[in-house]
């Protein structure tokens, strides 16, 4: 099978970073294929971030409906797009905030999210509500690292994010920890072993529920809202996506 892994921010090192991640833990019959968008932002850290990145990541699902893809992943921890990226294809799509919340109450009864900027903090408590695992997730926490410190390898995000995770363990009363950015993928096993408790981050999760709904035959239901958009004109610069 082949997944398309999406990098909904423009940032190439971190595409390739999460595409490492999701070649790892990939099946052997399983192909990783990882993109970003041609344009939008290096690093998406707010709502109106998440909003423009939402159209690259449409773009990308286009791209790989054309290439035959099986699955999607859209990875980011806002999901952006993913009701409407779940629209334009009969494949699972996955986001990987959704992909940890539901592993973690696999094997934990709370939870908490570690993410980067403090304001990102609800746009987690958001899906949260929407996924509905609020009952399970005690709190999102954030590091207040921008996204791309997680690609400065002389700044000290990996501490920065150890301690954050510490406080987690020490004092939310939970079993697990979702690392909240995409540009976490590669601390996973680093960070599982310093805190000796279970963490989980997104990417890794999507490829295997992924790879789980194809193998069962499932994809995004065309019965109701996520059917095929209706046919209608588009103008403007978004013309190309009518019929
Ligand atoms: C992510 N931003 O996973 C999110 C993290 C966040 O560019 N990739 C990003 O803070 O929402």
């Amino acid at each position: 099978m082949r997944i398309h892994v999406i990098n909904p921010n423009t940032t190439a090192s971190m595409t390739d970073k999460i595409g490492a991640c999701a070649s790892r833990v990939a099946a052997g019959n399983t192909q990783i294929h990882v993109s970003q968008p041609d344009s939008g932002p290096v690093s998406i850290e707010s709502h109106f971030d998440e909003a423009i990145s939402a159209v690259g990541v449409l773009e990308e699902i286009r791209r790989g409906e054309a290439m035959g893809m099986d699955a999607y992943i859209i990875a980011c921890f806002g999901d952006p797009g993913l009701l409407a990226a779940r629209e334009l294809t009969r494949a699972p799509v996955i986001g990987i905030a959704e992909a940890g919340f539901h592993l973690s109450t696999l094997i934990s009864t709370r939870f908490s999210v570690v993410t980067t900027l403090q304001r990102t903090a609800i746009i987690a408590e958001h899906l949260l509500d929407q996924y509905g695992f609020r009952d399970h997730c005690r709190r999102v926490r954030a590091t207040d690292l921008p996204v791309l410190e997680l690609e400065n390898p002389a700044g000290n995000a990996y501490q920065a994010l150890l301690e954050e995770c510490r406080q987690a363990k020490d004092n939310d009363g939970i079993g697990a920890i979702v690392l909240g950015c995409g540009g976490m993928a590669d601390l996973t096993e680093r960070l599982t072993l310093d805190l000796g408790m279970p963490v989980i981050e997104g990417v890794s999760a999507a490829v295997k529920l992924a790879e789980s709904l194809v193998l069962l035959g499932l994809g995004t239901s065309k019965h109701g809202d996520l059917a095929f958009p209706r046919p209608k004109p588009f103008v403007g610069r978004f013309a190309d996506w009518g019929n």
